[in-house]
């Protein structure tokens, strides 16, 4: 394995440098933002080439988390041919050190890969792949999932997950929760690696700083934002060409339910918006049934958890869904985007509900 770093003014444009030094197999291991003197900000992505031929399947690197390619008819680049001994040391201790880097990734890379590879096919492959994605992932739920006791009980109000296939996603909770961050993690999967037509909207207008926050990630990835000045704008904001629509919503306050309802009262008439409600994965039954009924007037479509990595423990991740009838599709387990984002099975979420991510526990362990 082998780690470099890559700057560019913006993250297309790294992960351009990117492609262009390592060729598709890198993977992006970590990205950043970065000063650039007077001339403002630049990103800057740390990525490795992975020649582990144990891994699931020929797909794997920039785009098997990030994109991926059947390789298995190219020459081997030269970092992979047969080496001098004597440098045999110190590149067992590099691969050692970027596999403690990599390792964490993994999962997240082995589900993108699927995706990316529907979405580099040819147009007819890809709605095969997709359909092909999608009965697998419903076969999976049906395994892991008890079916329900009640026969008379919708299905989908006993499911822990429930992939999303909206074109247009709003996010709403409370004020820090974590919604403009998951909005660039999202956008930046969907753009970089799906290679998706995504735009941004936010609502966000009447906070100093709200709008800067998003259009930072927004030209940091290069998609489209839009600021709309009312809810009421909404109805013509979204663009049938785009692939996905993300809209973020400012975090309100307990006593604001005139601004939800007011918003909801727009939403109603747009059925392409999914709403995902955000709740942070420390949240107790009672903060969370809060939560639930404040934006009740909004129909959210799913839960979306954030900040599982400060928990060790969420018990609500698998209570919540079945108690409001709202399965949850994403979570999101730090502050890194876009790697800190999962798309959890229904095993993943009992396993994250028993024990959070365990980071908490271990920094514990380690300062006694
Ligand atoms: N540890 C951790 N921090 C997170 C996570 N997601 C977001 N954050 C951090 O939470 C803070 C608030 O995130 P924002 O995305 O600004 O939250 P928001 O919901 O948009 O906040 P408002 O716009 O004020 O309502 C930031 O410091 C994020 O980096 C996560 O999964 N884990
Ligand atoms: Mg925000």
């Amino acid at each position: 394995m082998k780690i470099m770093k890559f700057e560019g003014s913006s993250m297309r444009e790294a992960v351009a440098k990117v492609k262009a030094e390592l060729g598709d197999q890198a993977v992006i291991v970590s990205t950043r933002q970065i000063r650039r003197g007077l001339l403002g900000t630049a990103c800057e992505i740390s990525a490795a080439i992975d020649n582990d031929d144990d891994d699931v399947g020929p797909t794997r690197g920039f785009g098997s988390a990030y994109a991926a390619q059947n390789s298995s008819t190219k020459e081997p680049p030269a970092y992979e041919k047969p080496h001098d001994k004597s440098n045999e040391k110190s590149q067992l201790q590099a691969e050692l050190e970027v596999e403690r880097v990599v390792s964490p990734l993994r999962g997240e890379l082995k589900s993108l890969r699927a995706l990316v590879r529907a979405a580099t096919a040819d147009s007819r492959g890809t709605a095969e792949l997709r359909n092909e994605v999608a009965a697998l992932r419903k076969l999976i739920e049906q395994l892991v999932t008890p079916p329900p006791t009640a026969p008379a009980q919708p299905v989908f109000s006993t499911q822990l997950t429930a992939p999303s296939h909206a074109r247009a996603i709003m996010l709403v909770g409370p004020t820090g929760v974590g919604k403009t961050t998951t909005i660039a993690k999202l956008a930046a999967r969907a753009a970089l690696i799906d290679g998706k037509r995504v735009s941004l909207i936010t609502l966000d207008n009447y906070r100093v700083g709200g709008v800067d926050q998003i259009r930072t990630f927004a030209e940091l990835i290069g998609v489209p934002l839009r600021v709309l000045e009312s809810p009421a704008e909404l109805t013509n904001a979204i663009d049938d060409e785009d692939d996905l629509t993300l809209i973020d919503t400012a975090g309100r306050s307990p006593r604001d339910v005139g601004a939800i309802r007011e918003l909801a009262n727009i939403v109603a008439n747009l059925p392409e918006i999914e709403t995902h409600l955000v709740c942070a994965a420390a949240s107790s039954a009672t903060s969370i049934e809060e939560l639930a009924n404040r934006y009740r007037a909004l129909k959210p479509q799913r839960l979306l958890f954030t900040k599982v990595d400060e928990v060790d423990e969420a018990p609500e991740l698998s209570r919540a869904p079945a108690r409001l009838s709202l399965p949850i599709t994403w979570v999101t387990t730090g502050q890194s985007v876009p790697e800190d984002l999962e798309e959890p099975t229904t095993a993943r979420v009992q396993e994250l509900a028993a024990s959070g991510l365990g980071l908490v526990r271990s920094s514990r362990t380690n300062a006694a």
